[in-house]
C-alpha cells in the first residue's frame, strides 16, 4: 500500500493506473473529456490538470501515482486553467444548446455550468460544416466536436474498425471518416459505441421518434411494440430509478398511456431464437458442415463479419434475431386476422443503434413487408416519456399483453454477453434442475472478459464454445479460425462490450457502476423467473403447434 496527499488529506492507493484514478477514488470527480478507463490514455483535453507542491501543473490521467506525492486539485491557478480551456472549446463550438439533442446530457454544457462560464469572450470563426445523416444508425455533426478523440479510440481500440480519425491540421482539424467519405460509405457497423463516449452532440442517435408518434395517433393503425431484454435495466436511468433496476412494468404502463396498442417482450422472441438456434447447432454438429456456427442476433457483428470475413459468412446462423423473429410473427398474425381491418405497425424498443439498420435488410422482409417498421432506442423512448409528462419513478407497473406476454429467464439474459450461449445450452441439456442450471453457468460462459471459452458435453459429444464481446477481439478470433489455429463448434459474438446492456442507444453516461448494475439486473430477472428454459414456455409450445406450423422457415430464418 502506498500513500499520496490530495488537498491535504492522506489517501491510500495500490495499483491504480494513474493519479486521476486515485483522485476519483478519494471522492473528487475531476472533469475530463478524453479519459475513459477502457481506452488508451490520450491526455489531450487537459481538464484533469492538478498542481503538485513544487508548483508543477500536469494532466493527472497521464501521470503514474507515486508514494509521497503531494497534489492539489482545485487551486486558483487550476481553476483559471480549466475555465480558459472551456471557454476556448465553447468559442469554436456551435452553441445551440436549447435545441441540441444532447441538451441536459452534454458534458461540455455540464462543465460550463459547473465551472461558472457565463460568457465567452471569443468569436467563433469556424465555417459551418455539413451534418452527415447518411447512416441509418447515427448522425455526425462536426460543428459540435471538441476533438477529444474518444470516438476515434473506441472505434479503433474496442471495435478494431477504425472508421473515424483526425483529418486536417490546426484550426481546420476534424474527426471524420477517411477520404472525406460519408458514414454510409464506410465500414461502420452501426453499433453506436462512438456515440456512447461522445461528450457532446457531435455523434448522436438517428431519431425515429416523429414517425412513430404519427403512427400512434392514427386510429386506423394498430401499433404493436416489443421491448428488448437490456432496455428494462436502463430505462429508469433518467428518472432517478436505481441503476439496473427492472423497470419493465413501469415502461409498459407508460407506453399504454402514450397510446401504443399492444405491448410485448422481445424476450419472447429470444425464446423462439433459442428453439431454432439449438436445432440448427444440432443439425450442423450432425452434418459437420459450416462449423463453427456463429450467432446472428447482433447486427453489428453480422455486418462486421460480412465486411471483414465474407468467406466465413456461411457460418452465420440462418436464424433471424429475436426482434426479427418476433416482428415476422406479429405481422403474420396480423395477415391471418382478417377481422381486424387496421394496418399493423411493429415498433421495437432496443438498446441498440445497429438494430435500426437490421430492420431494413432485404432478408428481413416477409411477403414484401418489413417485419419491424421502426426501432426506437432506450434514449429515444426516454425522451418520448418525458415529452408526454410521465414520471417513470412514480407510475404503477402494469403487465405485458397476452398472448405473447410470457417469456423465460433464458430470454432475459440475451442482453448480456454469454447469455445467448447459456440459453442455448439450457435448451440442449433440457433440464430445469437447479444443479444442471448452475453447472451451465459455471462452464465459463459468464463474466465480462472479451473472450471466454467453454467445453460442454452435449449427449456423447464435446462441444467447444467461444463467447466474444467487442469486435476487435472478434476479429482476432476470426483470424485464428480462418487459419485453422482455433477450432470451435459454436461462437457467440456481441459487438458491444458486455453485450447489449451497453448498446449504443442506451442512456449515457455508462460508467463502471452502471455497467455492473445492468448486468446484475438481468441475471436477477433470470433468478426470479419461474420458467428458466425457452422450450418450457407454454406459449412457445402452442405456437409451434398453431400459427408457426409449417412456417418456421418463412418466419424465423433467412435464406
Ligand atoms: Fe439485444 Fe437481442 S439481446 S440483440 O443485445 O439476441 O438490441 O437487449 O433485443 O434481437 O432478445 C439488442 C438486447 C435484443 C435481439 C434479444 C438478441
Ligand atoms: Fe446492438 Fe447488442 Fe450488437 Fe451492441 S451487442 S450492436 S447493442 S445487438
Amino acid at each position: 500500500m502506498s500513500y499520496m496527499t490530495i488537498n491535504n488529506r492522506r489517501v491510500a492507493f495500490t495499483d491504480e493506473k494513474n493519479v486521476l484514478s486515485v483522485i476519483r477514488k478519494s471522492g473528487i470527480d475531476l472533469p475530463t473529456f478524453c479519459y475513459h478507463s477502457e481506452l488508451s490514455t490520450y491526455g489531450a483535453c487537459r481538464m484533469c490538470v492538478v498542481e503538485d507542491d513544487r508548483g508543477r501543473v500536469f494532466a493527472s490521467c497521464s501521470e503514474t501515482p507515486r508514494d509521497g506525492m503531494v497534489i492539489y486539485t482545485n487551486t486558483p491557478r487550476l481553476q483559471h486553467h480549466r475555465k480558459m480551456i472551456l471557454e476556448l472549446l465553447l468559442a469554436s463550438h456551435c452553441r445551440d444548446c436549447t435545441t441540441c439533442r444532447e441538451n441536459g446530457v452534454c458534458v461540455l454544457q455540464k462543465l460550463a455550468r459547473q465551472l461558472g462560464i457565463n460568457y465567452v469572450r471569443f468569436e467563433n470563426t469556424k465555417p459551418q460544416l455539413p451534418i452527415d445523416e447518411t447512416s441509418d444508425c447515427i448522425v455526425l455533426d462536426s460543428n459540435k466536436c471538441i476533438l477529444c478523440g474518444d470516438c476515434v479510440r473506441t472505434c479503433e481500440e474496442i471495435q478494431g474498425i477504425g472508421v473515424l480519425d483526425f483529418a486536417f491540421r490546426g484550426s481546420k482539424m476534424q474527426v471524420t471518416p477517411a477520404f472525406n467519405r460519408r458514414m454510409a460509405e464506410t465500414d461502420c457497423v452501426g453499433c453506436g459505441q462512438c456515440r456512447s463516449v461522445c461528450p457532446t452532440g457531435a455523434i448522436t442517435i438517428k431519431y425515429n421518434v416523429s414517425p412513430v408518434w404519427r403512427e400512434v395517433a392514427d386510429p386506423n393503425t394498430r401499433v404493436v411494440v416489443q421491448i428488448a431484454p437490456a432496455v428494462r435495466v436502463a430505462i429508469g436511468d433518467k428518472f432517478g430509478i436505481p441503476k439496473g433496476e427492472n423497470s419493465l412494468g413501469k415502461l409498459v404502463a407508460a407506453l399504454r398511456r402514450m397510446g401504443f396498442d399492444e405491448i410485448y417482450d422481445t424476450n419472447f422472441g429470444a425464446d423462439l431464437t433459442v428453439m431454432e438456434e439449438s436445432k440448427e447447432l444440432l443439425e450442423r454438429l450432425e452434418s459437420g458442415q459450416n462449423l463453427p456456427l456463429f450467432t446472428s442476433c447482433c447486427p453489428g457483428w453480422v455486418k462486421f463479419c460480412e465486411n471483414r470475413f465474407p468467406e466465413l459468412r456461411g457460418h452465420i446462423s440462418t436464424c433471424r434475431s429475436p426482434q426479427q423473429m418476433f416482428g415476422a410473427l406479429l405481422k403474420e398474425e396480423a395477415r391471418m386476422n382478417e377481422a381486424d381491418k387496421r394496418r399493423t405497425v411493429v415498433v421495437s424498443i432496443m438498446p441498440c443503434t445497429a438494430k435500426k439498420a437490421e430492420i431494413l435488410r432485404p432478408e428481413h422482409m416477409t411477403e414484401g413487408e418489413q417485419d419491424v417498421d421502426y426501432v426506437l432506442t432506450t434514449t429515444e423512448v426516454t425522451r418520448m416519456i418525458q415529452e408526454t409528462g410521465i414520471d417513470l419513478a412514480v407510475i404503477e407497473p402494469e403487465a405485458l399483453d397476452m398472448p405473447f406476454g410470457i417469456s423465460s429467464g433464458a430470454g432475459a439474459i440475451f442482453g448480456v454477453t454469454g447469455g445467448v450461449t447459456e440459453a442455448v445450452l439450457r435448451r440442449l441439456m433440457n433440464s430445469s434442475n437447479v444443479e444442471v442450471l448452475e453447472e451451465i453457468s459455471y462452464t465459463g460462459v459468464r463474466g465480462v472478459d472479451g473472450l471466454k471459452e467453454a467445453t460442454v458435453l452435449v449427449g456423447e459429444r464435446e462441444v467447444k464454445i467461444a463467447v466474444v464481446n467487442g469486435l476487435k477481439t472478434a476479429g482476432e478470433l476470426m483470424e485464428r479460425i480462418k487459419t485453422g489455429e482455433a477450432h470451435y463448434d459454436f461462437v457467440e459474438v456481441m459487438a458491444c462490450k458486455r453485450g447489449c446492456i451497453t448498446g449504443g442507444g442506451q442512456p449515457v453516461p455508462i460508467g463502471p457502476r452502471t455497467k455492473k448494475a445492468r448486468l446484475e439486473g438481468l441475471y436477477k430477472i433470470d433468478n426470479m423467473a419461474q420458467i428458466k428454459l425457452s422450450n418450457e414456455n407454454p406459449i412457445i409450445q402452442n405456437l409451434y403447434q398453431g400459427l408457426l406450423k409449417g412456417k418456421e422457415h418463412k418466419l424465423l430464418h433467412n435464406e
